[in-house]
């Protein structure tokens, strides 16, 4: 294992931006094609402005058994359609636990296992979501605020994107009536 020496982070409670971060991802309208249900409004938003949906500010830790990885997420308000902006979801590549603790904003935290079944967290300051090993999660931003949780997670867990790509989630959040509703979502492939 690298012998690193220990690391002060400061993190701001209302951005989410962590000083002296190693990395920052952004993604954008454009990143998301096929996540959504209304694809035609996802192809119109992007032609209008491709906006930034999310930021993850990361610290970097060797990726190895034993090492702790934790990043920031600001996830922006907006819509797509009825749909509220979401991360893209992944599964780990090992069954490992993530723990996702809210700063600040509004939201959820969209968990689902191997045999389809889903789990809603709602998310505000002070929250802290336990996301099992085996659960596939993607957060949305359901409040008028920017939503901002920190993440931590075994640094040797590994990222699988393509299933969520392939499948989608079973379960989507929708607005109706001006509140958050979870739906089942008419695109999900069973496997
Ligand atoms: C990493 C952790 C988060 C997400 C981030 C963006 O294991 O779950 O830091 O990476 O919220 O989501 P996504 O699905 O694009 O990685
Ligand atoms: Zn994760």
């Amino acid at each position: 294992m690298d012998l690193i020496k220990p690391i002060r982070s400061l993190i701001d409670m209302d951005t989410g931006v962590i000083e002296n971060c190693d990395n920052i991802i952004e993604r954008r309208l454009s990143d998301m094609r096929g996540m959504y249900a209304d694809r035609e409004t996802l192809r119109r938003l992007i032609l209008q402005e491709d906006q930034v949906v999310y930021r993850v500010y990361e610290v970097k830790i060797p990726e190895e058994e034993g090492q702790l990885a934790y990043s920031t997420t600001i996830l922006y308000p907006g819509k797509v359609g009825r749909e509220y902006f979401m991360t893209k979801g992944h599964f780990h590549l090992r069954e490992t636990a993530e723990i996702y603790f809210c700063l600040s904003g509004q939201g959820y935290l969209l968990t689902q296992n191997n045999q389809g079944e889903v789990h809603l967290v709602q998310m505000n300051s002070g929250v802290l979501g336990y996301i099992p090993p085996g659960w596939g999660h993607r957060t949305l931003n359901t409040g008028p605020e920017e939503f901002v949780f920190l993440a931590a997670y075994p640094a040797d867990a590994g990222h699988n994107y393509r299933v969520i790509e392939e499948k989608g989630f079973a379960g989507i959040m929708v607005e109706e009536k001006g509140h958050p509703q979870l739906k089942s979502n008419p695109g999900y492939k069973k496997s």
